[in-house]
């Protein structure tokens, strides 16, 4: 059985009226579009990374609901409900699926050509999290515990470095030890972190600029997707990951490392278009920690990858061997530059 016939009939719709795609280059969850008269995008969520989905739900909840009657214009995307209404519904090994409508005439893009783009998608990310700003952030829970703690992550990479295969250590040695010199990065963020300075927001958590819908004839942002990690988190994750993945002319899968560069003028531009949007809900230690957000993130997605490398490939996917290898030891290339220049 095909998978949409188990789960759409929840939803009251008939599979034989769609063709399916799979679509997306997401590490963790499977996507599909539906084309159909009306076309839906399905999504079944891993269950292994996200273990209690129902906190994704109400998190959607509580800020779409905020956001309705606050800035009533504002295109959030939520899920459609089941017949029973219930943001998702469950397949027979327990997955979680939910169902969006495709949002026609968009387009979603892997990397920044323009100082335009940048500047508009990080004014996307930048206002989800300003018209946010006054929402009861007692109301939301993390959706992954400690998804962005930079302490949290550095031990979850000496543990893999203390049980990994001789051969896997081997191979890895240059990334780790690279790792061990940056040290210092964590120790900044937990000083930064521990002095109170940085206020807890509605972070979305994934800024890729592939989580941006742009028209496709204007290219203005459309809305933001992708917000299963919409929760509470420090502004420095969600500009940190922009700067990690706009300012790069290649993406986190680049093999070719001469490739890196920093564009400053794209760096330029994702400060100016986040700070367009939160430059006047945010205090001045925030606006002091700016610098950091970049260099804290890049190095979280380096350990993350590197971690998974040394624990045998078990988080992302991969298509060949060595690919998180690669993907750390890039991340490190950019984090290099980044050092440098900011
Ligand atoms: C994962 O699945 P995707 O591509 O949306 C990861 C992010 C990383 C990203 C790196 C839940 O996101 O934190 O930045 O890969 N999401 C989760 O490409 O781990
Ligand atoms: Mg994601």
């Amino acid at each position: 059985m095909a998978i949409e016939d188990s789960i759409l009939p929840a939803f009251g719709m008939s599979p034989e009226k769609f063709s399916v795609d799979k679509i997306g280059t997401g590490h963790i969850h499977q996507t599909y579009k539906l084309n159909g008269k009306i076309s839906y995008i399905l999504q079944r969520i891993n269950k292994s990374v996200f273990k209690q989905p129902e906190v994704i739900a109400s998190n959607l909840r509580f800020a779409s609901e905020y956001l309705k009657e606050k800035f009533p214009n504002y295109n959030f995307l939520r899920s459609i409900a089941t017949i029973d209404g219930m943001e998702m519904a469950y397949d027979a090994d327990g997955f979680p699926w939910r169902l969006f409508l495709f949002q026609e005439n968009t387009i979603t893009i892997d990397k920044v050509d323009t100082p335009e783009e940048a500047f508009r998608a990080a004014a996307g990310f930048g206002q989800l999290t300003s018209h946010l700003n006054n929402i009861d952030i007692g109301k939301f829970s993390e959706t992954i515990p400690r998804f962005h703690d930079l302490s949290l992550r550095y031990q979850q990479f000496l543990d893999a470095r203390s049980q990994v295969s001789m051969e896997r250590r081997r191979s890895a040695d240059g990334c780790i030890a690279a790792c061990e010199q940056l040290y210092s990065l964590v120790e900044m963020y937990e000083k930064l972190i521990g002095s109170e300075s940085l206020r807890l927001r509605v972070t979305h958590n994934d800024t890729k600029i592939n989580n941006i819908l742009f028209d496709e004839v204007s290219k203005e942002v459309v809305s933001v997707i992708d917000l299963d990690t919409l929760m509470p988190g420090y502004f420095i994750y969600d500009l940190g990951d922009m700067v990690r993945t706009f300012v790069s002319p290649v993406t986190e899968e680049e093999a070719d490392y001469e490739k890196i560069v920093f564009r400053k003028e794209i760096y330029d531009s994702v400060l100016e278009g986040y700070l367009s949007e939160m430059g006047e809900v945010m205090s001045s230690d925030e606006k002091n920690a700016i610098p950091f957000a970049g260099k804290m993130m890049t190095f979280i997605m380096a350990l993350r990858f590197l971690t998974d490398y040394l624990n045998g490939d078990i988080y992302y996917h991969t298509m060949y061997s060595g690919q998180n290898l690669t993907r750390a030891g890039n991340q490190l290339r950019f984090l290099e530059l980044l050092v440098k220049h900011t």
